[in-house]
């Protein structure tokens, strides 16, 4: 029989662990961040001159390169770098002197977890933390999860966990629900994502967990399972993101986007 789904609606470091562990499915924290600022901070988002679309897929677009998109190409790990800390600050100017949803995250993840936390390092380097998403309308997405190690040249990141977080600004009228399969992805699946978007829904069952976050709820769940996004439908869905590695309970937890 299949277990019933565990929903956390605090951030704290039982539930974080919780995640890692798989005794917890998802943390769902509404009202996160105020919805009048929320509102704000998409518009600019929304509206912002260095807003760039996926390189595959144009109706997905995001400030703030993400690791992602390096894609093992060197040129584009230097560039992911040297702007990394730019565009930190460039995002949190977006609504200075007030914070960010990531940067009160940041600090509540110091604060919950013991050890604390900081911003990874990549190769030597620090990473970029928080990029804002825009998807229009009616984009799809395919399931897939996301493994920091798949994207590395030595395919060893030292983490043991991985956790995705997710802050919603603007949600689409209906759509753009967050799915989870609450799996893992077989060897073959992990391999087909190295070089592909995603998996093939149809060779997926159906997901186990819908959670249709409000605007400004915050969302964390384990990253190494597959999750998808459903398209939205009558409107554009913003979000501010980024994740969480785990490298054990007596570990500072890292950061990137
Ligand atoms: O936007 C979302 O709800 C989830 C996006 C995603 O795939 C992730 O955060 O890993
Ligand atoms: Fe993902």
């Amino acid at each position: 029989m299949l277990k019933t789904v565990e929903i956390a609606r605090e951030l704290t470091e039982e539930s974080v662990r919780g995640l890692i562990e798989r005794t917890v499915d998802v943390i769902h924290v509404p009202g996160f961040y105020p919805k009048d600022l929320s509102a704000e901070f998409s518009d600019r988002v929304a509206g912002h001159s260095e807003l760039e679309a996926y390189k595959v897929q144009n109706a997905l677009k995001r400030l703030g390169m993400g690791y992602v998109d390096v894609g093992n190409d060197d040129e584009n790990a230097a560039r992911y770098h040297s702007a990394a800390v730019r565009s930190i600050w460039g995002i949190r100017d977006l609504v200075y002197p007030r914070m960010t949803p990531l940067d009160h995250f940041r600090l509540l993840l110091e604060e919950v977890w013991t050890p604390g936390a900081t911003i990874q390092v990549i190769e030597g380097k620090k990473s970029f933390v928080g990029t804002c998403r825009v998807i229009e309308p009616g984009a799809n997405m395919l399931p897939h999860n996301d493994r920091l190690a798949r994207m590395l040249k030595d395919g060893n990141s030292g983490l043991t966990g991985q956790i995705a977080v997710n802050v919603y600004l603007d949600m689409p009228p209906e759509g753009g629900e967050l799915e989870l399969w609450l799996s893992e992805p077989t060897p073959e699946q992990d391999r087909i994502q190295a070089t592909t978007d995603g998996l093939d829904r149809s060779e997926l069952d159906a997901p186990r967990l819908i959670v249709r976050p409000a605007n400004g709820d915050l969302v964390l769940f384990n990253s190494q399972l597959i999750h998808c996004v459903s398209p939205g439908v009558g409107g554009r869905r913003v979000t501010m993101s980024c994740f969480v590695g785990y490298r054990g309970d007596d570990k500072p937890l890292t950061y990137w986007s």
